[in-house]
């Protein structure tokens, strides 16, 4: 079996973005692979999410634009205090899908001004390698393949999107449910340990599951947490599910 590089090696490659530098220091700090999504509707929910599993995630994953209450100065402000308070960093799964020029536009205009605080952001790449281009602040995620039924991220396609990621200096990793070559980090969703899907499409598996066959480096969390009676021990047990099964797939 093919061994996986280890976070400490991944800090020491060469040319490694920053953020993808500061990401793998925090999980190594924390003993945490977990990145909660906070796919919640209220500034005070997305606060309160944020302080409960603060201590035990290396990232939240905010979608900005479903909180109803969005204020900059309300919700933005407080959340990146408790980011750093809690030593996280903060992605937004904003899935940018146009023109670079476009895409400049919505990653700093507008109510979310998202280039101000997100550390990493999640694109598509169906818009070309110059569409990655204007991403100056946050680390970028591409978008190669997705955790949903019938989805048309097909081989042909990952190949393609991969080879983008790959090459563009502003890409740290990739969103996908396939092993990436190693220099790509690794995010996957879909997680889940008491579920295999949600009725709407959604496909789960476990975090043991995917870093042994994909060599994941990093798990995202949704409703396996917030919608937990208990959040804070939530993330904890993905916490540990998901360190057990990083350590397990070293070998
Ligand atoms: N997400 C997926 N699958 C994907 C991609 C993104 O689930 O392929 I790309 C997002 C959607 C949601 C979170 O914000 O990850 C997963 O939430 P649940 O754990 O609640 O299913």
């Amino acid at each position: 079996e093919k061994k996986r590089k280890s976070y400490q090696q991944k800090i020491d490659s060469n040319n490694l973005h920053s953020k993808a530098k500061k990401l793998l220091e925090v999980a190594l700090e924390k003993k945490s692979n977990l990145i909660a999504s906070a796919d919640v509707l209220t500034t005070k929910e997305l606060h309160d999410l944020a302080e409960k599993v603060g201590p035990n995630i290396v990232a939240l994953k905010t979608h900005i634009d479903i909180i109803t209450d969005f204020d900059y100065d309300k919700t933005i402000i407080p959340l990146i205090d408790i980011a750093a308070k809690h030593n996280f960093l903060l992605m937004e799964d904003r899935k940018f899908a146009d023109i670079g020029n476009t895409q400049e536009l919505q990653y700093s205009y507008g109510i979310y001004k998202i280039s101000n605080w997100a550390d990493l952001i999640t694109s598509q790449v169906i818009g070309g390698f110059q569409s990655l281009d204007f991403f100056h602040n946050s680390g970028v995620i591409a978008i190669l393949g997705m955790s949903s039924a019938g989805t048309l991220t097909d081989k042909n396609y990952r190949d393609e999107a991969t080879k983008i990621a790959q090459s563009h200096p502003n890409v740290i990793g990739g969103v996908a449910q396939n092993e990436l070559p190693e220099e790509l980090l690794l995010f996957t969703p879909g997680i889940n340990l008491d579920t295999k899907g949600d009725g709407k499409g959604q496909q789960y598996n476990t975090p043991e599951h995917v870093f042994r066959n994909l060599h994941t480096d990093f798990i995202i969390v949704g409703r396996g947490i917030y919608k937990a009676e208990n959040p804070e021990q939530a993330s904890l047990s993905y916490k540990i599910a998901g360190w057990d099964a990083y350590e397990a797939s070293l070998g």
